[in-house]
């Protein structure tokens, strides 16, 4: 039974080919940098928009084909969907998935039977990762579509929200465990407030701490050595969500004796919803040694919420390469592709025509980069606008030797600072362009 039957497997034919099914840039094997495409980029499938999206949007109804659907959230159902996730992932030649607890299995009437149908979804997720080679990146739960969640989950004002979602999240780390998952997700889901009238901000992010803890004390406790990762995004669907950025989320981390245990996952459109790039976001977790992934999407510049579209600007897969490599790569994290078709792309073609864009797009900036890197223009240019720090005053400010006293006589001495020396701001953007 096959249900992608117009589609074979997905190979890499060269920039010149024209075949729509065929990677134009990404070649799995092929060395760049001293790795292959595929340690680079370790590519993964999204279970919750790609096999679980529906194409509504506020305003409308499902518009989604999927013809082996018959319309039910049962567990039969449940099951064969893990078939034509993994043969979709199979053609698609994608090394890995991740999935929330709730996207692969429906739920039950009470916790212990929502327990037993995801055993048994993750008996056959587990036959599947051992039956084709594809491994699970990261595991998460969804403890924001269930109305119990409407205050939150680690941040609810009700004790027993908190205890259902330890409960929950408990069960999803050992899921993850099982089937070798090799991080986990935290992102907020309702983990935020609407009205700071109604509100203990104190208490609420008290609470989120704890809960991290005691999943990392958990997890220690199983075996588990996946590293955790923090997924920030500014809004939506709270208005203030407390993961907000990437600064926000290690102020979390440090404030509450995280760090080392939590690392961040960086999501294109969430870094500009928080009026960021997705460069400054990568740049500003990885200058800390806490870029742990990346959740691979982008938005609309019209339109202010996250439409996590496939991401094909060039410019955009350059600059995250270019902090991807610079911090040697991801491992043990990933190239999520959190994104989904758009509601007018309805045909199961198109979830292959996506991906395989986002792949050839971050495959090409991926071999940008390492021209960029190879050339050293940028890199050099940079070590001279800092040229001033390597020696004399800089040197002595650097080291600590220098006091505001010394800053002053040395100033006093010498009358006035060096003059200022040109940004090059433009001649930087045609230098990116000439590696295009
Ligand atoms: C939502 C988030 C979510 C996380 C996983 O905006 O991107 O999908 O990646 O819970
Ligand atoms: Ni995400
Ligand atoms: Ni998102």
């Amino acid at each position: 039974m096959s249900y992608f039957p117009e589609v074979s497997k997905i190979e890499y034919e060269g920039s010149d080919s024209r075949n729509p099914l065929a990677f134009h840039h990404y070649n799995p094997s092929e060395i760049v940098a001293g790795k292959t495409m595929e340690e680079w980029l370790r590519f993964s499938v999204c279970y919750w928009h790609t096999f679980r999206g529906t194409g509504t949007d506020p305003f409308g109804a499902p518009t989604m084909q999927r013809p082996w659907e018959d319309g039910t959230n049962s567990v039969d159902m449940a099951l064969k969907r893990v078939d034509v996730a993994f043969e979709f992932m199979e053609k698609l030649g994608a090394p890995f998935y991740c999935f929330h607890d709730r996207d692969v299995a429906p739920e039950g009437s009470s916790l212990r039977e929502t327990n037993a149908i995801l055993d048994k979804v993750v008996a056959k997720l587990k036959a599947e990762q051992e039956r084709t080679g594809i491994k699970l990146l990261w595991g998460t739960a969804n403890m924001f579509s269930n109305p119990r969640f409407m205050h939150g989950a680690a941040t609810t004002c009700n004790a027993d929200v908190f205890a259902y979602a330890a409960a929950q999240v408990k069960k999803a780390i050992e899921v993850t465990h099982e089937l070798g998952g090799i991080n986990y997700v935290f992102w907020g889901g309702r983990e935020g407030y609407h009205n700071l009238y109604n509100t203990d901000m104190k208490r609420e992010l008290d609470h989120l701490g704890r809960f991290m803890h005691l999943a990392h004390e958990y997890a220690e406790s199983i075996g588990f050595t996946g590293q955790f990762l923090f997924e920030p995004k500014p809004k939506e669907p709270t208005k203030h969500q407390y993961d907000f950025d990437a600064a926000a989320c290690l102020n979390f981390i440090r404030a509450n004796g995280l760090e080392g245990v939590v690392k961040l996952n960086i999501e294109t459109n969430h870094a500009t919803l928080a009026g960021h790039t997705m460069m400054h976001e990568l740049a500003y977790a990885s200058m800390q040694d806490a870029l742990g992934s990346i959740d691979a999407n982008t938005g609309d510049l019209l339109l202010g919420w996250d439409t996590d579209q496939f991401p094909t600007d060039i410019y955009l897969t350059t600059q995250c390469m270019l902090v991807i490599m610079g911090q040697d790569g991801l491992a043990p994290g990933g190239v999520n592709f959190d994104a989904k078709v758009r509601r007018e792309s309805f045909e199961p073609v198109d979830l292959f025509y996506a991906h395989i864009g986002g792949m050839d797009a971050f495959a090409r900036g991926l071999k940008i980069a390492a021209k960029i890197r190879e050339e050293g223009r940028l890199a050099q240019i940079v070590t001279d606008r800092y040229s001033s720090w390597d020696s004399g005053i800089g040197a002595k400010i650097e080291a600590g030797e220098a006091s505001f006293a010394d800053l002053e006589a040395y100033m006093l001495e010498k009358g006035e600072a060096a003059p200022n020396q040109s940004g090059r701001q433009e001649l930087l953007e045609n230098l990116i362009n000439d590696c295009l």
